[in-house]
């Protein structure tokens, strides 16, 4: 492994000077006499990719991580040649480049300065393995903030620390711990009020440095591939998370049911064990939609198998589970026991589709079912020949869903806890060693399970969780965070991770709630579901070593706990799907740290519990045990407490009292939250109103609600509900005004709206200037309304 640094090693080499440029189409080349060619290309106004070669000429170009349909041309940029440097223009930035050094900065149109290089591109030349270690350094401004690069177990703001990127499997990993399952090497750099985004596309091991080694100076580097990065201009955060996600991809909606809770635990087996949970979830009335089945579903751990002792008719199960609103998911490894008379390996070696050590023979690893290979997902046929192997598992036996683990790729028993680097990859044509695929194997696997699942489930919308992911995997998957513990600390770990994997792109994500290995007292179980339904992936699971982890396994207070906060996420369910669907259709991050909600505030920037869930709950976990209240701070504008309707003005640190069966959740005033009833399971209950809880307050705000059949993709062509509010407060008058756009028609036909913290006694409504009859008894400070779905406008005034 290479673990020197970037910057003070004595071999390194520079660019020297530029001696030439082409100007071709949204790219300029410009050639230095040693060889080197930095190759800049502006994708948008605000996306500008700097690549560079020492060869004198480029490799293929070839990323798994950018989404293609992102890489149209450009049409507005200029290129001048100054004395010292050349400068290029796009209607946002300026980038200037030294002729000296190729060295470069950048401004913004008003001649700040955003970026600027150190030593800039600099590598060293690796005769052990041909090709360069190559390294990039970058002044930093005093005060500068960094967030970013996915599932890292660390403080939210990156300052200070030092992040390795390698695939790995990381068992009880602890905080701080480096590196871990994931491989986002993208970060956001904030100063004086504005933001940027790196994003290093490279597969092989990377490096950030963020000012550890030096005060002032930010570095990356990787042990192969090319120096190939892309900046993205702010300057708020969330241009820079939307302008990634778009480069990196979005996904598609999931089916609503996904947004539910999910049960799992390693392992639930036999069948009658399987029921017996599901059954009581429903006994309990604790809502429940999808059920897991772990490794031991198998027959001896072979993929796409079944235990026939556990699970003497599958099919028979599934249909029975789903007729009680469960859908199940089933876990796949990419280990293939190597067995002569087991069809998926006999297929997989016939078609010589495993992976290869470079002298020849099939890369052999031990994992479950012990000597395995391991199929090269970065083969496109391969790809499809595993997708193909889903058939019978979707199409006959019904499951709804695929839990891809072990895609690190993780072997048992060798030191790197890995393949070894000498493997071959096909690369989809760029044939390489596992230096460069290891860290996209995972991605390409949940890709192809994700093929294989969407091409048998349809019509209805594929479910896919990985484990292991790179930049652009949230085109085809969701994702957890691992082997986490049952430790407070490891509440605190699961709270940022997620945040941060949403600002990295990669939002549909949660943390096994509970913590995986080892066992949670009630109270640590009941504090993390109440963080765990305000996740965007939401599911119970354990290792089952060290007990049970359903949620009777605790005290009936940790149940009625379970019950209520599970219950309040089914009944936001709209809001989070509307949440979803700012994810898909805008690369709009599901959760918001709080300096990314309000990155001007440096109160922000150092904060890690507090978090916006959507674009109008503040939410903040309680981390402590005991705990009968906590402090945390209120970002600006004014809020509602959640479970008292209490006014609170925000740009504060407050104490907040929390009983057991509460956590720090706060309402944005002027908002309208939209929900629906409670239900155990997604469909259950046909319902007749949609429920709209408005908050009061002096000022405008805008709300929205996105609807659909839940599943399918008629969404696509047209057949979605999409409800646009507007509130407007006065000091004794509310205006909401509504619009609706898409062809699908909701089930319902009223609205229920739910005032809260109206200032003013209610004499007078009209909806769309027609007075409407109500009961003006009581209508002060919280009183409700049911409309007719079909208002534009409604207007309620009092004195
Ligand atoms: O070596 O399938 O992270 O969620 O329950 C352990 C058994 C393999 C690791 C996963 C975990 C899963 C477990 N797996």
């Amino acid at each position: 492994m290479i673990t020197n640094t970037a910057l003070e090693y004595k071999g390194n080499l520079f660019p020297s000077k530029v001696v030439s440029y082409e100007h071709e189409g949204d790219s300029i080349s410009f050639n230095t006499d040693n060889n080197v060619i930095l190759k800049v290309t502006i994708l948008r106004d605000s996306l500008i990719r700097f690549r560079f070669t020492t060869k004198g000429y480029f490799s293929n170009d070839f990323s798994y991580a950018i989404d293609k349909s992102q890489l149209h041309g450009y049409n507005f940029l200029t290129v001048t040649e100054e004395e010292n440097h050349f400068e290029i223009r796009t209607s946002k930035v300026k980038c200037k480049i030294k002729k000296a050094d190729l060295r470069l900065s950048i401004y913004d149109l008003n001649d700040f300065l955003i970026l600027e290089d150190e030593l800039g591109f600099h590598w060293e030349e690796s005769y052990e393995y041909g090709g360069n270690i190559v390294k990039m350094s970058k002044s930093s401004k005093d005060g500068e903030c960094f967030y970013g690069l996915g599932d890292k177990a660390t403080q939210m703001n990156l300052k200070g620390k030092r992040v390795e990127n390698f695939a790995t499997d990381q068992y009880a990993y602890q905080k701080d711990q480096e590196p871990l399952y994931k491989v986002v090497p993208f970060y956001i750099g904030l100063h004086n009020k504005q933001s940027y985004g790196i994003f290093f596309d490279n597969t092989f091991r990377t490096f950030f440095d963020f000012c550890q080694e030096r005060r002032n100076v930010t570095s990356f580097w990787s042990e192969g591939g090319e120096m190939n990065y892309y900046f993205v201009y702010g300057p708020q955060m969330q241009d820079v998370v939307t302008t990634y996600t778009d480069l990196t991809g979005k996904p598609e909606l999931p089916p609503l049911w996904v947004l539910g809770y999910h049960q799992c635990k390693w392992s639930y087996y036999p069948e009658s064990k399987v029921k017996e949970i599901t059954s009581k979830f429903r006994e309990l009335k604790i809502p429940c939609d999808a059920i897991y089945l772990d490794i031991d579903y198998m027959d001896g751990f072979r993929c796409f198998t079944w235990n026939k002792d556990y699970f003497p008719d599958p099919k028979k199960m599934v249909a029975e589970l789903a007729e009680d609103g469960f859908k199940t998911v089933v876990i796949i490894d990419p280990g293939i026991k190597i067995d002569k008379d087991y069809w998926v390996y006999k297929e997989g070696l016939e078609k010589d589709y495993f992976c290869k050590r470079a002298d020849g023979p099939y890369m052999k690893g031990k994992v479950w079912p012990g000597e395995c290979n391991f199929p090269d997902y970065t083969n496109p046929v391969v790809r499809e020949w595993w997708a193909g192997l889903f058939k019978e598992l979707i199409s006959d036996i019904g499951v709804k869903g695929v839990w891809n683990d072990m895609n690190e790729p993780a072997v048992m028993e060798v030191p790197n806890k890995t393949f070894p680097m000498d493997v071959r990859h096909s690369y989809d044509g760029n044939p390489c060693s596992h230096r460069k695929a290891h860290n996209i194997y995972g991605t390409q696997m949940a890709r192809a399970t994700y093929h294989g699942v969407k091409r048998f489930v349809y019509p209805k919308r594929p479910f896919v969780i990985t484990r292991s992911a790179y930049s652009g995997a949230q085109r085809y998957t969701s994702s957890w965070t691992g082997d986490n513990v049952a430790t407070w600390e490891h509440l605190w770990i699961a709270n940022i991770q997620v945040q941060r994997m949403s600002i990295s792109g990669m939002g549909f994500t949660g943390s096994d709630i509970g913590g995986f290995a080892e066992q949670p007292t009630g109270e640590l179980y009941a504090r993390w579901i109440q963080l765990g339904v305000f996740h965007p992936f939401c599911r119970t699971h354990s290792s089952g070593d060290h007990g049970n982890q359903e949620p009777w396994a605790f005290d009936e207070e940790v149940v009625d706990i379970t019950r209520k906060f599970v219950s309040l996420r089914y009944q936001l369910l709209p809001y989070l799907y509307t949440m979803f669907w700012q994810y898909i259709e805008e690369g709009i991050p599901m959760l918001k740290p709080l300096v990314y909600y309000d990155q001007d505030d440096t109160q922000t920037h150092y904060r890690n519990d507090e978090f916006i869930f959507g674009n109008h709950i503040l939410v903040c976990p309680i981390l402590e045990p005991n705990a009968v209240g906590r402090r945390m701070y209120i970002p600006r504008g004014e809020w509602y407490n959640y479970w008292t309707n209490e006014f609170a003005t925000g740009g504060r640190e407050v104490w907040v009292d929390s009983k057991f069966d509460e956590i720090p959740v706060f309402v944005k005033a002027g908002s309208i939250i939209p929900k629906y009833p409670v239900q155990q399971y997604v469909g259950e209950l046909e319902f007749d109103e949609l429920v709209l809880d408005y908050y009061f307050k002096i000022g405008k705000e805008k709300s929205e609600v996105y609807e659909d059949a839940q599943d399918g993709y008629d969404y696509k062509k047209g057949r979605f509900s999409f409800l646009s509010f507007r509130t407007i407060g006065k000091e004794k008058e509310v205006i909401i005004q509504l619009h609706k756009e898409g062809k699908y028609e909701t089930p319902y036909s009223k609205y229920k709206i739910n005032f809260f913290g109206l200032p003013f006694k209610v004499t007078e409504i009209e909806i769309d200037n027609e007075k409407f009859e109500f009961n003006s008894a009581d209508f002060e400070m919280n009183g409700f309304l049911i409309v007719d779905k079909e208002f534009s406008e409604l207007h309620i005034s009092g004195e």
